[in-house]
């Protein structure tokens, strides 16, 4: 059973993939292309202001604390990046959680002025430990939380998000950044590198950094 769930997962991603990379560099004619951009973070990106309003849904932290999204978002006043991933797959996930450990990596002590939140899209599978793991792995600091809860509530969230594929086998990849409580969301669709997630980041950290404002 996990093993077919797997195989479906790498199958749906790289299908997703090669079709998205077929769109953005048609004709395209070696059927692994794909896998190169994904390495490169290469493939094309495409950046959208949105206005989502952060759902009035209720998650639970790796550290067990159940934490109500609204209130966590509202609450502070740090720019946010957001993803969604799930610990098991092997194709999307790993290179979005490693672009953001790059960015904490790349923004040094600056790194507690920002905030990082992921998502679990597999919640029944990636309990708190789990995450808990997974972040160790990715060495993630104490600015980055990572998000679990039920199955409703994480579908309600990726749904808020406009992310919401069905299932996990057909995600994509997306990152999200909001650089102030209130403010628009700016989304960026396909693999965006710690270059472009540092260009966001940087002018507000630097503003964040003249105010004064306090960090936790
Ligand atoms: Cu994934």
């Amino acid at each position: 059973m996990k093993s077919t769930n797997g195989v479906l997962a790498l199958c749906g991603c790289c299908l997703l993939f090669a079709s998205a990379v077929a769109r953005a560099d048609d004709p395209q004619s070696d059927p692994h292309a794909h896998h190169h951009h994904m390495m490169q973070g290469a493939a094309s990106v495409t950046r959208t202001a949105t206005n989502y309003a952060v759902p009035d849904i209720t998650l639970v932290r790796s550290d067990g604390t159940r934490v109500n999204l609204v209130q966590d978002l509202k609450g502070d006043p740090r720019p946010v990046l957001l993803d969604f991933i799930y610990t098991t797959c092997t194709t999307i996930c790993p290179v979005l959680t490693q672009t953001f450990a790059e960015v904490q990596r790349r923004l040094g002590a600056d790194a507690a002025k920002v905030k990082m939140v992921s998502v679990s899209i597999d919640p029944e599978e990636d309990t708190p430990a789990r995450l808990t793991e997974y972040a160790k792995r990715y060495q993630a600091g104490p600015q980055w939380e990572f998000l679990t809860g039920t199955l409703e509530a994480s579908v309600g969230v990726q749904r808020a998000f406009d992310v919401y594929r069905g299932d996990k086998m057909s995600h994509s990849p997306v990152t999200l950044y909001r650089a102030a409580p209130g403010g628009p969301w700016i989304r960026l669709d396909g693999f965006a590198t710690p270059d472009a997630l540092l260009d966001e980041v940087h002018q507000q950290v630097a503003q964040f950094s003249q105010g004064g404002a306090q960090t936790r």
